[in-house]
């Protein structure tokens, strides 16, 4: 059996999504920016898409949702910007982000550090969560940037984004908020707080690689990232990727469906899968379920090394995760539980496992079954475990 729980990291393109890219890789191919018809074809569409996209994140008409390649792209567009637009030229001098958010804003903030930007980093609570009130303690009037992800993709814990939006607007800071892993799991609506900048990816929700977007409030343009074209109102150059906008917009629109009627059934799944896995002695999950997002499980089985744990779980035809993909090559112990202070034991112990609404009962049934087996290998030769008939009886 293969079964896929590595959503946080990408996940598969719905059906639905795959059939209305199809007709743009040969059949509507022109560019959108050539005055002939090859070109406009597929302005209904792109229009369609683009509208879909608003109405997935509620962005009225008067801001602009500019697509980008990827998150990545999105996250590194807002800090360098920020860095050109207030920093360069002395207005400000500082930006506040968590220690915990996706390689594409912390390496973009080390980067900035080294020619000259202070930056602040956010610690989290033994939860794993933000506290809004460690951002007022740490604005000061050459604050130009909060940059605070809303929902964490290591341990799904979702983050106080409406109060750190509101303590920005009282402070005059820009806030921006890296939403890859709310979109589809917690409603987002950007006109319901206080954000200037929100950043998504398709494939987080059954949507194509290659795609992204950045939100950005009416009088808040950025500085652009790329020049050379008219594209995106110039805020973004280079030739639109048609299959992928049109795939975003069918995307985010069943992500947005799904929130009320998948849910429910993947929280249930998730459940289902940490209540057994909890039943194994020695085994920690950091922050509180209702505080995550409902797909999200990070969990630790001491004595047990997550590398050695995917390799088991790969074997049997299982992909999971010890953490974020863009890190999994560094064997680094988790970023998450290295911030809230885990002992290395532990720090090195965390499995990922992220579901989605494609998941199925039976995958979690086999993949519960496998898990057991391979904490009881692996702590049967771990020489660092201590071995009691009790904890042993427990991953049975
Ligand atoms: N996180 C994970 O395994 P891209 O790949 O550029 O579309 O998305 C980057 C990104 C940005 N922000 C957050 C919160 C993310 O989770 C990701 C992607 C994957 O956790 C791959 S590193």
């Amino acid at each position: 059996m293969r079964v896929y729980l590595d959503n946080n990291a990408t996940t598969i393109v719905d059906p639905q999504v795959k059939t209305v890219m199809d007709p743009f890789f040969s059949q509507i191919y022109g560019n959108p920016n050539s005055l002939h018809a090859f070109g406009s074809e597929s302005h209904v569409d792109l229009n369609n898409a683009m509208e879909k996209i608003y109405a997935g994140i509620h962005a009225p008409k008067m801001d602009s949702v500019v697509i980008t390649s990827c998150a990545t792209e999105s996250n590194n567009w807002v800090l360098k910007s920020i860095y050109f637009d207030y920093i360069m030229n002395g207005k400000k001098d500082h930006i506040i982000i968590s220690e915990v958010e996706h390689p594409s804003i912390i390496a973009t903030a080390k980067f900035l550090e080294s020619i000259g930007v202070k930056v602040t980093y956010l610690p989290i609570n033994e939860e794993g969560l933000i506290e809004a009130k460690t951002v007022r303690d740490n604005i000061t009037p050459k604050t130009a940037l909060v940059s605070v992800m809303w929902a964490n993709n290591e341990t799904g814990a979702i983050f106080p984004v409406q109060e750190i939006g509101d303590i920005c607007k009282e402070h005059g800071v820009l806030f921006h908020t890296d939403a890859v892993q709310a979109i589809g799991k917690v409603p987002v609506d950007v006109q319901s707080f206080n954000v200037d900048y929100l950043t998504f990816s398709a494939h987080k929700f059954h949507g194509p690689k290659g795609v992204g977007a950045l939100y950005i409030k009416k009088g808040k343009e950025p500085s652009p990232l790329f020049h050379g074209g008219s594209q995106m109102g110039g805020l973004r150059s280079g030739t639109l990727n048609v299959p992928g906008i049109v795939g975003m917009g069918k995307a985010i629109e069943l992500a947005v469906d799904a929130l009320d009627f998948d849910m429910p059934d993947v929280k249930e799944l998730r459940d289902r899968l940490e209540d057994a896995l909890l039943e194994i002695e020695d085994t920690f999950v950091v922050t509180p379920r209702e505080k995550r997002t409902h797909n999200t499980i990070l969990i630790s089985f001491r004595g047990v090394e997550g590398e050695a744990m995917l390799w088991d779980l790969n074997k049997s035809g299982i992909g999971a995760s010890t953490g974020s993909a863009c890190a999994s090559e560094d064997l680094e112990s988790n970023p998450v539980m290295e911030a809230i202070g885990a002992a290395d034991d532990l720090a090195h112990t965390a499995i990922r496992f992220s579901l989605s609404r494609f998941t199925t009962e039976e995958e979690i049934d086999y993949t519960i079954g496998v898990v057991k087996d391979a904490v009881k290998r692996l702590r049967g030769i771990s020489s660092s475990y201590a071995y009691t008939p009790k904890n042993h009886e427990s991953a049975l």
